[in-house]
């Protein structure tokens, strides 16, 4: 998976590539990362990137062309790079407009040959860009931020620990909160050391060595709490027919009589 990124602030992305689990898997050349300044490909002394809206109105826009330009150079890098698999790769830019980015999307980038992220500035992009060169938008929730770089390490990071080799246990990301083995329910609980803290200790069961317990108790604690958090993500593992007997059997021993 190679990752370009268009955006003036290159230096934040140094956090994902250099750190934690992204950091080891960009070490691991498990992805890559190559970022690109619009300021690099603009033709006038001042390097300008952004102009004042037509219209009128507060702050500036982005200008379309150096972003024209520095998608152009990254369909060429592209190219170059990949001469036998050019998988072709959707140019993406974030934007609170966008389709929400969810688990399944952060799969399916993970399982690709990457992406194109457009980070904006300002008060936002040249809409002729955007119709001209963007191919999606994608949203992380209904914010505004002050630039779509936040939101793009937030989906890298989402796509990188799934690749395989990412993460040192290999089981552990099927296990997160969403994942496939948990039916699309949040997580349960975690303790570890010390045992007793303030005088409040680890549910004994924990404790117990009883791994078939274990497992039934962290599948009851995933049921109650998504129902009582997250109802809609209950119905959806019911639509999806990702219930037992003994998951409905203890749902209905949750609800009041
Ligand atoms: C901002 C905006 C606000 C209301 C309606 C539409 C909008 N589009 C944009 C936009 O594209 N803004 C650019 C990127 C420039 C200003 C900062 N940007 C941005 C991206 N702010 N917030 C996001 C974002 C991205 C993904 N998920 C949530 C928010």
């Amino acid at each position: 998976m190679r990752i370009d990124l268009v955006t003036l602030f290159p230096e934040m992305f140094s956090a994902v590539r250099d750190l934690g689990v992204t950091g080891r898997a960009h070490l691991n050349a498990l992805w890559a990362l190559k970022t690109w300044n619009p300021r690099d490909y603009t033709q006038d002394v001042h390097r300008t990137v952004d102009d004042r809206p037509y219209g009128g109105g507060p702050g500036m826009v982005m200008m379309a062309e150096p972003l024209s330009r520095a998608v152009v150079a990254i369909r060429e890098d592209r190219a170059q790079t990949h001469r036998l698999s050019g998988e072709p790769v959707p140019v993406v830019l974030l934007s609170p407009l966008g389709q929400p980015f969810d688990q399944a999307q952060a799969n399916r980038l993970a399982q690709s040959a990457g992406a194109i992220f457009i980070c904006g500035r300002y008060e936002g992009v040249d809409q002729r860009f955007i119709d001209r060169q963007v191919n999606e938008q994608w949203s992380l929730g209904d914010f505004v931020l002050s630039g779509g770089e936040v939101a793009a390490m937030a989906m890298i990071d989402a796509a990188v620990r799934l690749l395989p080799g990412a993460l040192n246990h290999g089981q552990s990301s099927a296990q997160d909160s969403f994942q496939d083995s948990l039916s699309g329910l949040l997580d349960s609980p975690h303790y570890t050391r010390p045992e007793s803290l303030a005088n409040e200790g680890v549910p004994s069961v924990l404790l117990s060595g009883n791994h078939a317990n274990i497992a039934r108790w962290r599948r009851e604690q995933s049921l109650a709490l998504t129902l009582e958090k997250r109802p809609d993500l209950i119905e959806q593992a019911r639509a999806r027919g990702l219930f037992t007997q003994a998951d409905e059997r203890y749902l209905q021993s949750l609800k009041p009589v």
